[in-house]
């Protein structure tokens, strides 16, 4: 492995050599189409051959792109009926998540999203002869696969997104002295299956520099602590703030205002090392690696 490494890292300092020999023919060549069209593909060849093979060692490196936002507890709400039991609270704590709109096709969807609540939930179940509660800070509410994108409103930003698949995580532990759901235990709220769930009229504001989202979404499904499966519901009204982030010239790696050949040796050193940097993520997936090559290139000549 180690041989592999080092002659990877070998063919990476002749391939840079080569890779700067286009760029000074791109120089050269302005006006020539030809010429640049040939030297890039030059480029390409060369960068996808020195990556792919330091690719598997990036992807352990790679790091998601998220917004982090926080929940407003005063405005959000989380409440839960497991078994006819009900318990309600605010909802606290933060949440991580990725948007993206399609001016193309006028769809906004969320592709991903990460609640983790801080304050415990207590219920009272069989009339108050059993009991439980979520670990602090423990349990999450987690996207696994985006639904449909919906169609965004004329006037302002919202939509809703239906059929998403959503999971939970943390423990749910229960007392339950005299055995009417299945005795004292800590239960894995992971192995929770819910249906679909719908995001409804997501909206999103911008003020300056603060960007706030709401939602609402509802869960159902069973929830089976020992005494077989009981209807369960969850369902969280959620206001988050955050602040917007700074526009993002994609390729610009040296942060020097301009896409042009001087970003290149810096969007190398991003892939190798296995970093992250907004601006070399050229194809916007939330993690460099060697799929950000042909977009980085394409920045390249789009700025020429
Ligand atoms: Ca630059
Ligand atoms: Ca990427």
């Amino acid at each position: 492995m180690y041989g592999g490494l080092l002659l990877g890292i070998e063919d990476l300092r002749t391939n840079l050599l080569e890779i700067s020999q286009c760029c000074v023919t791109m120089e050269r060549s302005r006006h020539s189409q030809f010429s640049n069209i040939s030297s890039i593909f030059i480029m390409k060849t060369l960068l996808l051959t020195t990556v792919f093979a330091l690719g598997g060692i990036l992807a352990s490196f790679a790091q998601a792109q998220t917004i982090p936002l926080t929940i407003d507890p005063t405005q959000s709400s989380i409440d839960v009926t497991i078994a006819d039991a009900i318990s309600s609270s605010p909802l606290s704590g933060n949440v991580t998540l990725e948007l993206t709109s399609d001016a193309a096709t006028g769809t906004g969807q969320i592709t991903n999203l990460d609640v983790v609540a801080d304050e415990a939930l207590n219920l009272n179940l069989f009339g108050g002869f059993a009991s439980a509660s979520t670990s602090p800070g423990d349990a999450t509410i987690s996207l696994v696969t985006p639904g449909a994108p919906g169609a965004l409103s004329a006037f302002g930003n919202s939509f809703s997104q239906v059929n998403n698949l959503l999971s939970l995580d943390g423990d749910l532990a229960v007392f339950d002295g005299f055995g009417f759901a299945g005795g004292n235990q800590t239960f894995d709220l992971s192995g929770v299956q819910f249906l679909p769930a719908n995001f409804n009229d997501v909206n999103i504001t911008q003020f300056g520099g603060l960007i706030t989202i709401n939602s609402s979404v509802t869960m159902t499904g069973t929830l089976n602590l020992g005494a077989g499966n009981l209807p369960a519901t969850i369902q969280f009204n959620y206001v988050a703030n955050g602040i917007v982030p700074e526009p993002v010239l994609l390729g610009d790696v040296n942060l020097d205002g301009s896409v042009n050949p001087g970003d290149i040796s810096p969007f190398i050193i991003v892939l190798i090392t296995g970093g992250f940097q907004t601006e070399a993520d050229c194809n916007q997936s939330g993690s460099v690696n060697f799929l950000d090559i042909f977009s980085f290139v394409d920045q390249l000549m789009l700025s020429q």
